[in-house]
């Protein structure tokens, strides 16, 4: 990327900061061009528009420490930025911040096989972490849809979830050690990858999750398990929400389970029209569920297909499909990790909402009845981790109405749909995070003590308010 016309907004810059900046990452790693600040600048967020003052592409953890002691003295405000495919507007850098991309800091460092961790810079791509595993046997198991361009830093700082949550957990799971530099512009090493250490507070984890508010993530180790055997996938035509429940409860029992899908049947025609790719079934059904298991012996396929006879004498599931080659697997697959990119067309307005797996058809049935009553004339698409507990409810914008006038409609409908979640006990953010898109609705989630104490622990590592501001809650 080459330095093109300056934008406006770098002249609120102080020049003696643009001047040290210049002497630190020259004409190449500090962008100013309009091109560069509105790529740099958003995530995969539509409803703010990007507007920071400059990009800055350090390649060390000491050019970091420059930047972040530079941004104190002049008290410019910094935006950690890895793959920026988050969707809550955590990485959306719209108030003339500068932001910090880890980009030019990708190095896998080292995998060790025998203690089953690999150790990585902070902008590693997930997917390039998936690769170097694979070449010694293991597997990073964190996944998701935008592992291509993902960055680790980034899944950390948002404890990204994925597809196969229900068997692996969450990416904090598999933190075992990091490196930050917080906004005193300090080195912290956190645990080192160690397993077991059990020596106070572990700060760790209060990076993880954090969206970038109490400094940047320069670093990581993370853990590494054995690849699962045979992984087949199955989609199932399912009537209810509750038949969709007792295939779960089934599933939990007798699978060997890596992932518990489903959507409805508005994502799989969006996403069959979308991409061009075949329904599953003849026949439409109101949910599908996408179940991949272990199939590591002959037993395990028979066990499978037992499961989904009497899955089908007791009406739960009116059709099936297991893959039988690895393409066809990868493919059924594409029902349910496409829905995402191809709604994106439409500016849906999204919800990733959870609570617990017993209480999910409770809160898709209140829900549902909400949105239908307040958006009777939109498009509803439901998809998401049921075996999590978490839903992603999108409400496709018709081309009719403009973005802002479907965002503030959308946005007063929000708190009805956040109450319910608060009074099923579940969370308004289950996996994208806060950002800017949810900070007005936290108190929905957190109590005011929670978010005093979240506040002073950012003024703690972060005493002059530089990282990431106005996300999360506001300063
Ligand atoms: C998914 O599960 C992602 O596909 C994206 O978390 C969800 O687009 C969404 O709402
Ligand atoms: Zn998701």
């Amino acid at each position: 990327m080459t330095a093109g016309k300056q934008a406006a907004d770098i002249a609120k810059l102080p020049d003696a900061m643009t001047h040290a900046l210049r002497s630190l990452l020259g004409e190449e790693r500090f962008l100013t061009d309009a091109e560069s600040l509105a790529h740099y600048g958003r995530d995969w967020t539509r409803f703010v528009a990007p507007a920071p003052s400059g990009v800055l592409l350090p390649i060390s953890i000491s050019e970091i420490q420059t930047i972040v002691s530079l941004a104190r003295q002049y008290q410019v405000k910094l935006v950690p930025s890895g793959g920026r495919t988050g969707l809550s507007g955590g990485a959306m850098a719209a108030k003339g911040e500068l932001v910090l991309s880890l980009e030019r800091m990708r190095k896998i460092l080292q995998v060790d096989k025998a203690g089953r961790s690999l150790t990585c810079e902070g902008g590693a791509i997930t997917g390039e972490i998936h690769r170097a595993a694979a070449e010694h046997g293991l597997m990073y198991p964190v996944d998701f849809a935008s592992s291509g361009s993902s960055q680790i830093g980034g899944n950390i700082a948002t404890n990204a979830g994925g597809i196969q949550v229900i068997r692996y957990g969450m990416t904090r799971n598999w933190v075992t050690g990091l490196k930050v530099v917080t906004g005193t512009g300090e080195l912290l090493e956190l645990n080192q990858g160690l397993v077991k250490n059990n020596t106070g507070l572990d700060l760790r984890h209060l990076f993880i999750g954090s969206e970038g508010i109490l400094g940047v993530i320069v670093e990581a180790t993370l853990g590494l398990t054995d690849p699962p055997k045979n992984p087949r996938v199955m989609v199932l035509g399912v009537p209810s929400m509750a038949s969709l429940m007792h295939v779960l409860t089934g599933c939990q029992a007798q699978l060997s389970l890596l992932a518990f899908e489903f959507f409805s049947d508005l994502a799989l025609q969006k996403v069959t029209t979308g991409q061009g790719i075949q329904p599953p079934f003849k026949d439409r059904y109101p949910f599908y569920a996408l179940v991949e298991f272990e199939s590591a012996s002959a037993e395990a396929e028979t066990q499978a297909e037992q499961l989904v006879e009497g899955c089908m004498t007791q009406g739960w599931v009116r059709d099936a499909v297991l893959s039988q080659s690895e393409s066809q697997r990868r493919s059924l697959w594409r029902l349910r990790e496409d829905i995402s990119e191809t709604i994106a067309q439409w500016t849906p307005y999204k919800n990733d909402i959870s609570t617990t797996v017993q209480k999910t058809p409770a809160l898709l049935s209140e829900v549902d009845a909400l949105v239908a009553r307040h958006y009777a004339d939109l498009e509803v698409v439901w998809y998401g981790h049921i075996g999590d507990g978490n839903l992603h409810l999108n409400i496709l914008k018709p081309d009719t109405v403009s973005v802002e006038e479907f965002q503030a409609r959308c946005k007063s409908v929000s708190h009805h749909v956040f109450r319910v979640v608060q009074e099923l006990g579940g969370s308004i953010s289950a996996e994208h995070g806060v950002g800017l898109l949810k900070k007005d609705f936290l108190h929905f989630s957190r109590d005011p003590a929670e978010i005093t104490l979240m506040r002073g622990i950012k003024a703690q590592f972060d005493p002059d308010g530089i990282f990431n501001p106005g996300k999360v809650f506001n300063a």
